[in-house]
């Protein structure tokens, strides 16, 4: 049976593990207590989590001309959500036909998916917080499907981090001090619909949407750059004109960035994140179209604060 599936699994990802649903359980909730995966009564119809990888290429694009901003890199292309959705449920019908039962989910549902995969020895926790492979580094999505077999896991020596700390260091917001500090976390920032203080706003310059320092410092994605998922390419819209996405309908702007992994909290969003680096950039012409937008969004407190800051930036020469 092990072979069976190792033999479907190796026809749609990039690497995949297993660990039973009891080993999960038993060491996660020694270790978590209180958190969102913190639930595990869903398993118990389940017998053995499989985790599945597929790599992203590695390459980032340079930022280089003032009023833009990028993606970071884990949404370039399309959404991974919708690829790797789509190859779940090629794996999980093959299953079913071997009379398997499954249930598959990639980044939503109740597993924590790297505490599952560094169980299932796809890879190592580093400091940074990503699961680390051996061929693909971090540049890994993460997915799992549960099944009502037993599979022994294949056991691999693991890699740590030894005596590094590089992506302590280089966390611009000291996020990976000591243990992760998720409200710190640059990325977090950017997908929260929160009111900014003046330092979040200040960290945002370059990236729109996401950060990617502590995954570009990690000497074990070194020389990594994997291509063959075409899907996680750039098509052009990762670079973000700024200005012309304050101007944007939100209906025109979802049916740029619909199948892209930055839209899922919306536009406004990502507006309010391009009024952070419009500031922090100092693109004085945008001004006008700033308060054209305040205008707009008038009810919405957590993009009004940034608005009204943002212009005091601008508005100060
Ligand atoms: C919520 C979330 C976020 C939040 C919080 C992230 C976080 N570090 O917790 C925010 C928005 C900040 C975020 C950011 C990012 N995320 Co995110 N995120 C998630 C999500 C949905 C849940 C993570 C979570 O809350 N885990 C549970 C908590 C309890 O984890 P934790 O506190 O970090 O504890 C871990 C470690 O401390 C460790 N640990 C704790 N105690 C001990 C003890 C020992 C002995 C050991 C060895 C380890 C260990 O184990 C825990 C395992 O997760 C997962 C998908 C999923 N369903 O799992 C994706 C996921 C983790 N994110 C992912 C990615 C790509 C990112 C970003 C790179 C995106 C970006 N470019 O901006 C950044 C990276 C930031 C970072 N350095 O982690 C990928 C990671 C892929 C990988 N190879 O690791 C995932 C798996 C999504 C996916 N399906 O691919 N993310
Ligand atoms: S994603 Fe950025 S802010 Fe978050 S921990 Fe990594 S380097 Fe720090
Ligand atoms: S940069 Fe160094 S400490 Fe951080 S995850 Fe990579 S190897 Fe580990």
């Amino acid at each position: 049976m092990k072979q069976q599936i190792e033999e479907i699994l190796t026809k749609y990802v990039d690497t995949y593990g297993f660990v039973s649903t009891i080993e999960y359980q038993e060491t996660r909730s020694s270790l978590h207590k209180d958190d969102m995966y913190d639930e595990y009564s869903f398993l118990d119809e389940y017998k053995t989590i499989i985790t599945l990888g597929l790599s992203y290429p590695s390459e980032s694009l340079k930022w280089g001309k003032k009023g833009t901003g990028l993606l970071s890199k884990y949404s370039y292309g399309t959404d991974y959500h919708k690829v790797f959705s789509e190859k779940l449920d090629s794996v999980t019908k093959e299953l079913n036909k071997l009379e398997i039962k499954t249930h598959s989910s990639v980044d939503t549902y109740k597993i924590d998916e790297r505490w599952a995969s560094h169980l299932a020895h796809m890879g190592f926790l580093g400091r940074n917080q990503f699961l680390i492979n051996k061929t693909y580094g971090g540049y890994l999505y993460l997915a799992t499907i549960l099944i009502d077999q037993d599979i022994d896991k294949n056991i691999q020596l693991l890699d740590t981090c030894g005596t590094c700390t590089k992506c302590v260091d280089a966390c611009p917001t000291n996020a990976l001090d000591g243990e992760f500090i998720r409200e710190r976390c640059i990325s977090e920032t950017t997908q929260s619909k929160k009111i900014f203080n003046k330092d979040e706003i200040s960290q945002l310059k370059t990236m729109v949407y996401g950060c990617d320092i502590c995954q570009k410092v990690c000497p074990k994605n070194n020389g990594i750059n994997y291509t063959h998922n075409t899907e996680f390419l750039p098509t052009g819209i990762e670079s973000v004109n700024l200005i012309d996405v304050l101007k944007m309908s939100n209906r025109e702007y979802m049916d740029i960035y619909r199948n892209n992994a930055s839209s899922w909290k919306g536009a406004t969003l990502i507006k309010r994140n391009a009024l952070c680096l419009l500031g922090n950039q100092k693109v004085y012409e945008a001004v006008d179209e700033i308060k054209k937008s305040l205008e707009k969004y008038k009810d919405v407190l957590w993009y009004n604060n940034v608005a009204l800051e943002v212009l005091k930036m601008l508005e100060r020469k």
